[in-house]
């Protein structure tokens, strides 16, 4: 078995959850629950990934992967099922291009909540401002291309603007992103019915 640092509350595990259960590799991962913070370091992680990072998965002949997008690199590799990133060309680009998409909205809401989450006084007024207008922002750009998302056959990039989208309603519950954004909202509605996104679910714990 191959064994993941993981949490259900960290949207990048949930990424590399997801794509497991899309391909059918999610048997063969032993979940080992991992508390991470940025404020603090795991010792019994550290070895294993010294950036202190979830997901990171050791594989059976005692290699080690992170982050999120290299293990979805290796799992196309070794699921034999249509890979999840194209080998090459235009498409290959446009999944990375997504991907990126995907991936940085996640880095701005994990620095949106740290900053929220701070103790008054420590927090940036400054900070908070610019992560909401660049989130905002994102919202509706995503809206402006999601024509173009797959709804069928989920690439990299659709996985993680997916994951992306739902830690926004974990974290960020508040705000009605669906009524400024309907067809987005109708996508991620979709994705999220998907038998490995309900496998997947975020939980508080
Ligand atoms: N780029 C990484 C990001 C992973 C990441 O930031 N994970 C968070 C949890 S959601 C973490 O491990 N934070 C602990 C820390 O920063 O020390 C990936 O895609 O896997």
């Amino acid at each position: 078995m191959m064994k993941l640092h993981w949490s259900p509350r960290s949207p990048y595990v949930r990424k590399v959850m997801l794509a497991a259960h899309e391909l059918g590799l999610a048997d063969r991962i032993e979940r080992l629950r991992t508390v991470v913070a940025m404020s603090s370091a795991n010792a019994e992680l550290i070895p294993d990934n010294p950036l202190n990072k979830i997901p990171t998965l050791v594989l059976e002949d005692g290699r080690v992967l992170f982050d999120s997008y290299v293990i979805l690199e290796y799992f196309d590799q070794i699921s034999g099922r249509r890979p999840l990133i194209p080998a090459d060309g235009d498409a290959r680009l446009a999944a990375l291009r997504l991907h990126a998409l995907g991936s940085g909205f996640l880095d701005l809401l994990i620095l949106a909540r740290n900053e929220r989450d701070r103790p008054e006084g420590q927090k940036s007024q400054a900070h908070m401002e610019a992560f909401a207008f660049k989130r905002a922002a994102t919202l509706r750009h995503l809206e402006s291309e999601v024509a173009t998302f797959a709804t069928d056959a989920i690439g990299i990039g659709e996985i993680a603007i997916g994951c992306a989208l739902a830690y926004s309603d974990f974290r960020f519950a508040a705000d009605p992103w669906r009524d400024r954004h309907p067809r987005l909202a109708l996508w991620h509605e979709a994705f999220e019915a998907r038998p490995a996104a309900r496998a997947s679910q975020f939980k508080d714990g």
